[in-house]
């Protein structure tokens, strides 16, 4: 499989800012994962996004990986997708992309992520931590307890996301995250540049 960094911080594209622009100022900030994450693209946005960004990751020597749609992962020889508890399920993901993709699986509890991990899940999106007001939500944040468990339980990576930002990605990381996935502390950012390089110091202190 290809390697996840020991710790890193993966930005998540957002619905307002150009993929392309933000994806750039978060590599140059040391983002190690991106995220192409458009709810309302069409397919041949996504691509055109993805080739870009895709140089971009290679040469920040980052990996890239597509939110929800495995064909155009497969399309572009992504490093990986990430599915949600309502897309493909991981197996079926991991029979078409073989095992060298990264597959990343969205999980809000120690059972589901049980789940992804037999059904051949790489990592686990752990989420939401936090309130966000990037993504409509209706269950409660989970807290950080919730990284304490899973990580007990499942032997896979932790991407912890929802609400992460400089001032509570310490405590993620100390629960146990090997990642942070962030989409309004950066894209939101006056400076996604800084915010990025500053959530970097905290993955790392
Ligand atoms: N999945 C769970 S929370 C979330 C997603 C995509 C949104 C995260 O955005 P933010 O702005 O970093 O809270
Ligand atoms: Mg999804």
């Amino acid at each position: 499989m290809t390697k996840l960094p020991r710790r890193f911080v993966c930005v998540v594209t957002d619905e307002q800012h150009c993929p392309v622009e933000l994806s750039r100022l978060a590599l140059e900030g040391g983002a190690k994962m991106v995220q192409l994450r458009r709810k309302y693209a069409s397919g041949s946005e996504l691509f055109s996004w993805a080739i870009r960004i895709q140089e971009l990751c290679r040469q920040h020597e980052a990996l890239f990986v597509v939110n929800d749609r495995v064909d155009i992962a497969m399309a572009m020889h992504a490093d990986g997708v990430h599915l949600g508890q309502d897309d493909l399920p991981a197996a079926a993901a991991r029979a078409m992309l073989g095992p060298e993709v990264i597959i990343g699986v969205s999980v809000s509890d120690v059972e589901e992520s049980k789940r992804a991990l037999a059904d051949g899940a790489d990592y686990l999106g752990l989420g939401h931590i936090f309130p966000t007001i990037s993504k409509e939500k209706t269950n409660p944040p989970l807290g950080i307890p919730m990284i304490e468990s899973v990580k007990e339980s499942v032997g896979l990576p932790i991407v912890a996301i929802g609400g992460i930002a400089v001032d509570n990605a310490g405590d993620v990381v100390r629960a146990g995250a090997a990642g942070l996935a962030v989409i309004s502390a950066i894209a939101s950012a006056e400076d996604p540049v800084e915010a990025t390089r500053e959530l970097v110091r905290r993955v790392w202190r």
